[in-house]
């Protein structure tokens, strides 16, 4: 079944920069939900392990000019 990773991601600077995020997470394959918080840094994504992994969706993050990590 479906997974929810929590994720900080940095260098958003603005509400524009959040959308942005999420337009990326929502569109990957395998995400079915992405929120992202401009004022906590956080994002939660609801993800099909056996589409994409955790490290794909921090590497998203980071093509897209944020920095990701992975919430423990
Ligand atoms: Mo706002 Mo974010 O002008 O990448 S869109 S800083």
């Amino acid at each position: 079944g479906a997974l929810v990773g929590q994720f900080t991601i940095g260098g958003m600077t603005c509400a524009a920069c959040v959308n942005s995020v999420e337009g990326i997470l929502r569109n990957l394959p395998g995400v079915k939900r992405a929120v992202v918080s401009l004022a906590t840094s956080l994002g939660e994504v609801e993800y099909d392990p056996t589409v994409i992994s955790k490290d794909d969706i921090v590497n998203a993050i980071e093509d897209a000019g944020f920095e990701g990590s992975l919430v423990q």
